[in-house]
This record gives structure tokens, sequence and C-alpha cells, in this order.
């Protein structure tokens, strides 16, 4: 006798609808694209797969984990807490709470508990330092967003559906299967797009997997895409293509906008850029020609030299070109539950308030580059980082000079991991608390349906029930929280959570901009039911969005009950136009030349006077099988030929003797790595490619297929200084090296 499951695919922002099939023995036998789906209509990647196989993972962690000489041994959940109490306890009482660093990774974007637990957990830790990979990743967007819209994290969305014309920079989605553009089949899309008469062009140093969906490729070199950005800026301003159409009443700034690219011409970027001045002339005249267009600019675009100059570029082009807000340009979707990341954050967007002790970086929405962490532990002085707390992060893999951390981390006083696996960080932990299986836990992605092409939903109850012998995921970051705040054991998450859902409740009712002024937050708080956590926080979350019932007031409304009613999604339709009222910036305008943000192009001048032209400079790939540091303990996901491979242009291998398949040592200014070769000319001539997550080979990994496979560390040769600083997000890409025969 089988079963059947349903339940959302959590490993990427595609949010696949998956069909488990699962045998007597509760082993999932077989994992399909659910047909009935309607958000993801029987898609899935191989990655879905892996979904059983981590859950019956023997490597998985699934009791809490103690530090033991070399390595580790079990303990029980009181041992464990009670050791962090004391110890984390020690650290906050005696160095402050600005000794403790927490770095939250990126699968909490992706986690329903881990992302409603943040929001209580990051408050409760107020004055610690908070690390995330969004300076490794979005934060340029972040940037942006904020002073141009007033929302951080509000980024429009290609409408890939309905766009004519499609211009891809720094994005593959053959590979990550699209990013802050979230959408089942993105090359299944771009299909569409061509067949019905559009165009799809993809701006990338290689010739990517998305290059065969598209009418053209156009080789940059890494980190000059804002100035042809600004060249296609400065055609369209000067032949008069312009049209901003229904954004020209509230937006500020066009005329800062000319002055910035001001001289910047497609014949004087041509040298730097790769791009000949000709097809720069001919992409801008083509986006400004198409009925509607969407500019889309990923990580390739945010992680280089001009991460913020670019990514605002490319806002520039859409609103020059009337496709901001528009069907089938870049749209904000409207989520059936309002994502807590929406919320102003109290302090307001802070650029430049404190800085790091060491680099004496300024933080950018309260962050400083992710590799600051590494020298704020390892340099003593007043200040110096202690303790340190890892939410699903492998930082000692995916950070920028990764080394440096890795080295510093058995300096803590203490560490403690929430994370699914002994790797090449957790192995550095004092103490490592388990997170849940997928399958043992509900599933919402309250954050990436914000960034969905197609207003939608789905929530996805667990697959087998919650182990009933320890704490929920979500309530291990209430305890951390309260344990930081002094608390004895053992700590009652049930009132935390009741505190801070009744001070949330209390805000919204606050905010005029939300649905509840004026009612009594008891009320709301009765309304809201027994359950507990994450449900109630989602349930509030719809019912306060623009599909909601407004608890009682909109009796047809969205509730999370009905929600549940759906198991196979819910479509809630395309996009819809929300400017002018969405904006929060101060003006209540479109700013769309914010100082901060213009003040860097002076930095993008002196590039284009100097016209660098290194010999040879790195970047980085995504893999489908792949993702970040992590799944590599999935024989069908790593089995097959080598995936962590330098890819060479034909050219730049014969220049140096390098042959397929030879081992080749490449050195940049933080270090050198031996990988294997792989000579192929998707790259462009000058440009090398190097995946990161890769390493696994390290003492003390519990990772018994991934040491098997285990790949080189790509962050051991990142630097860690090279710095976007209007968004102090690492240039992981572009970064020159050597290479030679190993
Ligand atoms: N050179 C270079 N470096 C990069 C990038 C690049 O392009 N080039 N990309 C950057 C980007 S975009 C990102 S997002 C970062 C990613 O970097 P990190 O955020 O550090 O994340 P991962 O490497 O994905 O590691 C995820 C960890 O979370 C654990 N985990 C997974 N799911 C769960 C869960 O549900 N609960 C718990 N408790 N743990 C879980 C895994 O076991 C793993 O240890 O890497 C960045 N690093
Ligand atoms: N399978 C899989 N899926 C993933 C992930 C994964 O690791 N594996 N990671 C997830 C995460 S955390 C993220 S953030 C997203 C990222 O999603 P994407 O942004 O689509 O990421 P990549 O596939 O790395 O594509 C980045 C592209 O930028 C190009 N590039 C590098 N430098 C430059 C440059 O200077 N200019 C231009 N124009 N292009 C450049 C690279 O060649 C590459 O093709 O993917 C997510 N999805
Ligand atoms: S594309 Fe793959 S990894 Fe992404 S949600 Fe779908 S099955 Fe999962
Ligand atoms: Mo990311």
């Amino acid at each position: 006798m089988t079963t059947t499951a349903h339940r959302t695919c959590p490993f990427c922002e595609a949010m696949c609808g998956l069909e488990l099939t699962i045998d007597d023995d509760r082993h999932v036998t077989v994992v399909r694209g659910d047909r009935e789906d309607v958000w993801s209509r029987g898609y899935l990647c191989p990655k879905g797969t892996a979904l059983g196989r981590l859950h019956e993972d023997p490597d998985r962690v699934r009791v809490p984990l103690i530090r033991e000489g070399d390595g580790f041994r079990e303990a029980t959940w009181d041992e464990a807490l009670g050791l962090i109490a004391e110890r984390l306890g020690d650290v906050v009482a005696e160095h402050g709470r600005h000794a403790l660093a927490v770095y939250i990774g990126n699968p909490v974007a992706h986690s329903f508990q881990l992302a409603a637990g943040i929001p209580v957990f990051v408050p409760m830790v107020d004055g610690a330092q908070i690390y995330s990979p969004g300076t490794v990743d979005q934060w340029p967007q972040n940037v942006l967003s904020a002073l141009a819209f007033g929302h951080m994290w509000a980024i429009p969305v290609p409408d890939l559906d309905r766009t004519d014309h499609l211009v891809i920079l720094g994005g593959n989605p053959s590979a990550s299967q699209g990013s802050l553009m979230a959408a089942p089949d993105v090359l299944g899309r771009l299909d569409a797009i061509r067949a019905r008469g559009g165009r799809v062009t993809v701006v990338d140093p290689r010739r990517t997997g998305t290059v065969d969906h598209a009418d053209e490729w156009v080789p940059i070199r890494p980190g000059t895409d804002a100035l042809l950005l600004g060249a296609m800026v400065g055609v369209i301003l000067d032949e008069g293509l312009a049209d901003l159409g229904r954004l020209a009443p509230f937006t500020n700034g066009l005329d800062a906008v000319r002055d910035a690219v001001a001289g910047v011409t497609p014949e004087r970027v041509a040298d730097a850029t790769g791009v000949d001045a000709a097809t720069i002339r001919r992409l801008a005249r083509a986006l400004a020609a198409a009925p509607t267009a969407a500019v889309y600019g990923r990580i390739g675009l945010c992680t280089q030299e001009f991460g913020t100059l670019a990514s605002w570029l490319v806002l520039v082009l859409n609103v020059i070109t009337g496709n901001l807000d528009r069907t089938g340009g870049v749209m904000f979707p409207t989520p059936l539950a309002t994502s807590l990341t929406s919320f102003r954050p109290p302090q307001g967007f802070t650029f430049g308030t404190w800085r790091s002790r060491v680099r004496g970086a300024p933080e950018v929405l309260g962050q400083v580059p992710a590799a600051c962490l590494a020298e704020e532990i390892d340099t003593p002085g007043e200040g110096r980082v202690r303790a340190l707390v890892t939410i699903a992060g492998n930082p000692a893999v995916s950070m920028p000079d990764a080394g440096r951390l890795d080295r510093a981390l058995p300096s803590l006083d203490f560490m403690v991991s929430v994370d699914l696996f002994v790797n090449e960080t957790t192995r550095h932990a004092d103490v490592i608390l388990p997170g849940e299986s997928f399958l043992e836990q509900p599933h919402y992605d309250s954050l990436i349906w914000q960034f969905a092409i197609r207003n939608g939903a789905r929530y996805s109850e667990p697959v087998f029930p919650p182990d009933p012998d320890r704490p929920r995921e979500w309530e291990l970051l209430v305890m951390l929280g309260a344990i930081v705040n002094g608390q004895p054991l053992p700590i009652d998450t049930a009132m935390w959570d009741d505190l801070v859902f009744g001070g949330l409740v209390q805000v919204i009712i606050d905010d005029p901009s939300l649905p509840l002024g004026g009612r009594d937050a008891a009320e709301i708080v009765a309304m809201a039911g027994a359950a507990r956590g994450p449900d109630r926080m989602l349930d509030l979350q719809i019912r306060i969005s623009p599909h909601g019932d407004h608890f009682g007031e909109r009796p047809d409304g969205w509730t999370l009950a009905r929600l549940r009613e759906h198991p196979k999604g819910v479509d809630l339709g395309p996009l819809e136009p929300r400017l002018p009222e969405f904006l929060a910036t101060d003006s209540g305008r479109l700013e769309l030349a914010p100082d901060h943000i213009v003040a860097d192009v002076d930095r993008l001048r002196v590039r284009l006077d100097a016209a660098r032209r290194d010999d040879l400079v790195m970047i980085g790939r995504r893999h489908v099988r792949s993702n970040n540091s992590w799944l590599h303990n999935v024989e069908i996901l790593v089995k097959g030929r080598d995936r962590c491979t330098l890819l060479v242009h034909p050219r730049d291998a014969a220049a140096r003797g390098l042959v397929d398949g030879g081992p080749a040592r490449i050195t940049s200014s933080a270090g050198s790595v031996v990988a294997p070769v792989e000579v192929s000319d998707e790259m462009m001539p000058g440009v090398v490619s190097l995946p990161h997550g890769w390493g696994h080979d390290v003492e003390g990994v519990h990772l018994g297929v991934a040491r098997r496979y285990p790949g080189v560390n790509a962050n051991l040769i990142v630097p860690g200084d090279r710095i976007d600083a209007p968004s102090a997000t690492h240039a992981v890409n572009g970064f020159p090296v050597t290479v030679e025969p190993a």
C-alpha cells in the first residue's frame, strides 16, 4: 500500500508543488511534479526529487550535539540548552551583547518556521551584530528599493508571461530557476516570449544554458554592466526615445539621471565593456521600441564592482521606457500574505549610522560586508566578537575570504548552530541544535511570494507528524533569544510568542496604511484563534493583506483556514499596477535618482577613464543540481562528472598551457586553490569561472557523500575586501586571478 502527500519544494524560489509517494515504512519512494498544482503544473527540477533522501539521510542531525574533544556526542535537549544558557549567558554578561554575532543563512528565506522566527528573534537580541549572505547577494537591490520606493523588499518582478521583450543581465535561470523572479519553468516561459514574437537577450560573460532560450547573447566584461546600462540610458534620453508614460507625474530625479550618464556614450564604454557601440545602440533602441519590456538584473549584477549602480540603471531603464508597474513590464506582486519584511524597520533605513570595528565599514541597512565577521572575531581588542549563533548558514564555505573565517571560528568563546548537518561551519560549534526535517513541518513561502510572477499562494501540511519529543524549529530561535535576555530555563516559548504577536497586532492597528486602524487589539488577538507560532503569524499576514478578511470586515476575504483547503495552491491572478499608492518614500513619489546612489557615479567615471584591463578575471556559477554549499550529500544530485571545475576559454587555456581535465592553480590576492580545468568556449576570453559552495573534504565534516565529491572552496580565493560601497556588498565576481598548470 502506498499513500500520496503534497508538499511545496523548499529548495528554490520556484516553489514547485510536489507529489510524494510514500510506502508503508514511511519511505518516500517517488517525488513527482504535481500536475494538478495550480502554480507549478507538474514542473520540478532534479533537486525536488531529493526531498525524500534528505529526510532519510543518515548524516542529518536529529538530536542536539555537544562538542567533545575533536568531535560531538549526542545530548538531551535539556543538557544542550543548559549548556547554551550557561556559556552564551556568560559571554553576554561579561562582554555585552555586542560581543555576540548572529549569522542568518539563506535557507531561512525558504523555511516557514525560520522566516517566522527571525522577526521575533532579531529584536530579542537587539545590540548583537547581525550578518547574513545579503551582502553577497541582493543587498544592492534592497538599497535601491528602500530609497526609490520606500520599501526595502519591494523589488519589481518581470511580468514574464506578458512581456514582449526581456533583457536578462547577471542571472542564469537555467541553473538557479530564477531569483527575485519566482516562477516555475522560467526557461519554458522564455520560450513562450519568443513563440509569441517577443525577444529575449542575455547579457553575461558566459554563454549559459539560459542563452539557449534567448535570441541573443551579449558577452560582457565582468563588473562593467553599469557602463553598458548607462550608455543605453544615454542613447534613449539623447535620441528622444524616453517615455515615462503614467509614471511621469510622480517621478523625481530625471534630470539627475541625465547628468549622471552625460558623456557615457556607447563609443566610450565599448572598450571597457567589450560590447561594441553599434550593439549598445541597437539594444537601447530595441528596448525603447518594444511595446512592453522588462529589464532584469540578478546576482551577477549585484555582486560585482558596481552592484548598486548597475541595479539602479536597470530600474532607470524600466522607468524611462514606461515599463515599471505596467503589464508586460516589471511589477510589484500583491501576495496573499503581507510579508513581515514589508514593514518599515523602526529605526528607518539607515546608512553609516555605525561602522564596523576593524575595517571601519559603514553599515548599510544595518549590515556590514559579511566577510567582516572573520576579522571581528580574530582581531583582539575591545568589542571583539566572542560568541556566534549560526542559523541555517554555512559561512565557512559561502562567505568571501572563507579561510579566514574558518581559522577564526575555533577561537570563539562559544558557538551554537541551528542546522541540519555537521558541515564546514557547524563542525566548529560547541552545540548544534537540529533543524527539523522538511517533511515534518508545515510550509509556506512568506518571503518568496512577494517576488512571484503571479499572485498566488500554497500552504503545505507536514507530510509526517512533527517529532513530539523536540521543540519546533521556530521555538529554538525564541529560546536562543530568551537566553540572550538572561531568562532562566525552561523558556516559556508560548509566552514569548503571545508577547510578540500582541505587539505586532498593536503595530498593525497603529499603521494607517493597514486595514485594522482603530480596531481593538484584544479583539483581534481573540479572533486569531488557538494556533500559535508561525501559523498564527501567517493567518494574521493573510488577514491584513488586500486579499484578507480584515478580521471579519470582508467576510469573503482570505484566512489561513481557507488557504488550507487548497493544498494544490491558489491562483489570485496576474500582477496588477500598484503605483503611486504603493510608494512609501518621504516625498510619496518615485525617487529615481537617490543621492546615496548617484554619488557613486564618480567612482564609475574613474573606472571608465582607467579602462583597466585585467589579464584574467574570475566569476562564479551555479548548477541546477546544487544549492549553494549544500545538497551535496545527496548521491543522485552529486554523482557523475565533477562540477567544481574551472571553466577556461580555449584561447586562455592555450596561452597558459592548461589542458582539459588537468589541474590548475588559481591565485588571487586572497590565496590560491587547485581545481580541474574544463576548456570551454562558453566563457568569453579573459574570464574564468569556478562555482562556490564546495570544499567538503575538511576534518570533522559528517557528510559521507559530499566528502566523496568534495570539490574546492572557491571562496578561499574570493577576496573579502572588494566591496560595492553604497550597498556594502561583496564584489565576488570579476576579480583578477592568475592561472597556471598545477
Ligand atoms: N563566491 C560566491 N560566494 C557566494 C555566492 C556566489 O555567487 N559566489 N552566493 C552567495 C549567496 S547568493 C548566498 S544566498 C550564500 C549562501 O550561503 P549561506 O546562507 O551560508 O547558505 P548555504 O551555503 O546555502 O548553507 C545553508 C546551511 O543551512 C542548512 N539548512 C538548510 N535548510 C535548513 C533548515 O531548514 N533548517 C536549518 N536549521 N538549517 C538548514 C544547511 O545544512 C547548510 O548548512 O552564498 C553566497 N556565497
Ligand atoms: N540550482 C541552484 N539554484 C539556486 C541556487 C543554487 O546554488 N543552485 N542558489 C539560489 C540563490 S541563493 C540565489 S541568490 C539565486 C541566484 O540566481 P541567479 O542570479 O540566476 O544566479 P546564477 O545562476 O549564479 O547566475 C548569475 C549569472 O551572472 C553572471 N555574471 C557574473 N558576473 C557578471 C557580471 O559582471 N555581469 C553580468 N552581466 N553577468 C555576470 C554569471 O556568469 C551567471 O550566469 O539562485 C538560487 N537558486
Ligand atoms: S525548481 Fe527544483 S528546487 Fe526549485 S522548487 Fe522546483 S523542484 Fe524545487
Ligand atoms: Mo542567494
